[in-house]
């Protein structure tokens, strides 16, 4: 603390003179001093910080909301000011190492606060209080209260379209609660971002690609066009499939696609209706049911985390540390309110590296535990780097690193490796695989674009807060093609349902990553030698790919992303060929079955 105070002082004596009337130009030396500075001082607040949340995520009252908002209202505030002050070295020739560092510390905030005082303070108290009421929502069906867990069970599993408007409808009934804290946050962050010098919010969230702003928007149009092809063949045969099991009535052959039929609270995975979508094809299919088989195998979720563990090792990274198990929320408890969407921490900067979750023993949940190890692994790998310097090497790199394991983890030839399976289906039943992956990954995709289209629409005040649900709803039906199954009511506030949004965190990353694992796919089986078709391939074991892999974690975000990326693939851009790629038979076959019919919507 008192560092801090010092190095104001002295930041404000460099730049303004002793004399105080002329700002003189900072030198080189007295940049790499103030990166040095920001860098120990965020350390050391970062980790009182991550602990205060932690113990909020995991144990919801008045007085862990108190302490979260209390420790990040301090760092919030921190790393604004260090923010704005990096700003003084603009000009100052200084080497390429501390240029980055003062970029990065002038955008890596994701909602600045203002200077005014007690801003920081309001900012953290509503960014606490919306994510408990969205952790802790809860609504009453039939009688009985729900969680949001529970919910997403009952949709997963009913073909009952009654009761699964209900449930969709019901669950967002916790929400409407939070647009004036969500629109009173929005206008403090963009205080804060003015005072930055950027336009609002939304432009800083988009400067993290390292190209412009504007050029970064432009490039996920051009990574949509490129995928959107795909997802409206997808779109045309699920609903096709949805209309021959629900009727018109439900579900017309044309136009949009009703969301709560599709499995998931937020239609952004539809894999729990493959049973309803299942090619029919000769020689059984799939022939196994991952939900039944963990099950059936006795899998717990303790089981599940330790096999996902095992899939990093045996790429030659190292075991997680003894306190990862002794420190991790991997079950639910039973006796108080905790953030059940799950995240991976990084408590120390060194060791202390934990998962949250409520892990349910099924298909979704095997594939979430590599996902979220992925950012585990991906914390230690750049532990050693300068504390500016530890994260990913941009945040959809974050997100990529444990979906791509997760592509080698769900195939039935690894499956089948750690006995989960007995038989692997033959190379004919290609396309009931590539369905079960696409009703996840493909149907993402427009939802992944979609979420931050619309924050980027209400942090630029094109959306003001009375249609934030009706822009919400043009943009699902734009994009995802999907429409309510009835009609909002006047007050709802439906992006308020998804956990990012009370939640503040970024959206693009997942969009990304969608993109980023299967160019990290195509490398690394490449890589390994891999002839087949890529869907097929998985790369468990090979300490090779491993050690690229490792090498391209460990460099943290030290360098401009396509740099990291080349380290790995030898690519240098974002390529959805590389979904293409591992779809293709699939896209092929789907334009096969939708002959005749009206696709889009
Ligand atoms: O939020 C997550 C992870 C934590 S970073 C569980 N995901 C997105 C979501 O659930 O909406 C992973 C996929 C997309
Ligand atoms: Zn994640």
């Amino acid at each position: 603390m008192k560092r801090l105070l010092l190095v104001a002082a002295s930041v404000a004596a460099i730049v303004f003179g002793a004399a105080a009337d002329k700002p003189v130009t900072p030198s080189p030396a007295e940049a790499k001093a103030f990166v040095a500075t920001a860098e120990a001082d965020l350390a050391k607040r970062s980790e009182y910080a991550n602990r205060a949340s932690w113990v909020r995520a995991t144990y919801i009252t008045e007085d862990t909301q108190w302490l979260e908002a209390k420790a990040g209202a301090e760092i919030a505030e921190a790393a604004t000011k260090f923010a704005r002050d990096a700003t003084r070295f603009d000009g100052v020739q200084v080497d390429p190492d501390t240029r980055r560092k003062l970029d990065l510390l002038k955008r890596g905030i994701s909602f600045p606060t203002p200077s005014t005082p007690g801003a920081a303070e309001e900012m953290a108290t509503i960014g606490s209080r919306l994510d408990s009421m969205y952790s802790t929502g809860k609504f009453t069906y039939k009688g009985k209260t729900l969680t949001l867990g529970d919910a997403e069970d009952i949709l997963a599993s009913s073909r009952d379209p009654a009761e699964t408007k209900a449930i969709y409808e019901g669950w967002r009934t916790v929400s409407p609660a939070m647009r004036t804290d969500y629109a009173r946050l929005v206008d403090l962050a963009n205080t804060g971002a003015r005072e930055l010098g950027y336009k609002d919010t939304g432009a800083i969230w988009r400067s993290w690609y390292d190209m412009p702003p504007d050029a970064f928007a432009k490039e996920t149009d051009r990574l949509w066009s490129q995928v959107q092809p795909f997802y409206k063949n997808l779109h045309c045969y699920v609903r096709a499939r949805l209309n021959e099991k629900y009727g018109d009535a439900v579900q017309p052959r044309t136009g949009p696609i009703r969301a709560d039929l599709l499995g998931n609270m937020w239609s952004q995975q539809w894999g729990n209706i493959y049973d309803v979508v299942a090619p029919q094809t000769k020689g059984g299919g799939l022939g196994y049911d991952l939900d039944k088989v963990l099950v059936a195998k006795g899998y717990d979720p303790i089981k599940m985390v330790k096999t996902g563990e095992g899939f990093y090792t045996s790429l030659g990274l190292a075991p997680l540390p003894q306190t990862f198990w002794e420190r991790s929320q991997i079950v639910k408890p039973r006796d108080r309110e905790v953030v059940c969407h799950a995240s991976a921490w990084d408590l120390d900067d060194k060791d202390d590296i934990r998962i949250k979750m409520c892990t349910k023993v099924n298909a979704e949940d095997f594939s979430t535990i590599h996902h979220e190890l992925g950012h585990n692994y991906y914390q230690r790998a750049y532990k050693d780097q300068p504390w500016i310097y530890r994260g990913g090497a941009n945040d959809g790199f974050h997100e990529a690193i444990g979906d791509f394991v997760a592509l080698s983890a769900n195939t039935p030839t690894y499956l089948k490796q750690i006995n989960l399976i007995e038989q692997t289906p033959s190379a004919d039943q290609d396309i009931p695989f590539l369905m079960r992956m696409a009703l996840d990954k493909i149907a993402f995709l427009p939802f992944g674009l979609l979420v931050d289209k619309w924050r980027w629409e209400v942090f630029s005040g094109q959306v003001k807060p009375d249609q934030y649900n009706q822009a919400w709803w043009d943009l699902v039906r734009q994009y995802q093609g999907l429409t309510p199954p009835g009609a909002r009511p006047a007050d709802a506030f439906d992006p308020g349902a998804k956990y990012h949004i009370p939640g503040n965190t970024p959206y693009m990353r997942y969009f990304l990553a969608h993109v980023y694992q299967f160019q990290f796919q195509r490398a690394a089986c490449k890589q390994a030698g891999w002839k087949g078709p890529l869907h097929r391939c998985s790369v468990y074991g090979n300490k090779e790919v491993g050690k690229r892999f490792d090498a391209m974690l460990q460099m943290g975000q030290s360098k401009p992303w396509p740099e990291a990326m080349r380290t790995f693939t030898g690519e240098t851009t974002t390529d959805a060929s590389a979904v293409a790629d591992y779809f293709a038979p699939l896209d092929a076959w789907l334009t096969k079955q939708n002959k005749g019919e009206k696709c889009g919507w």
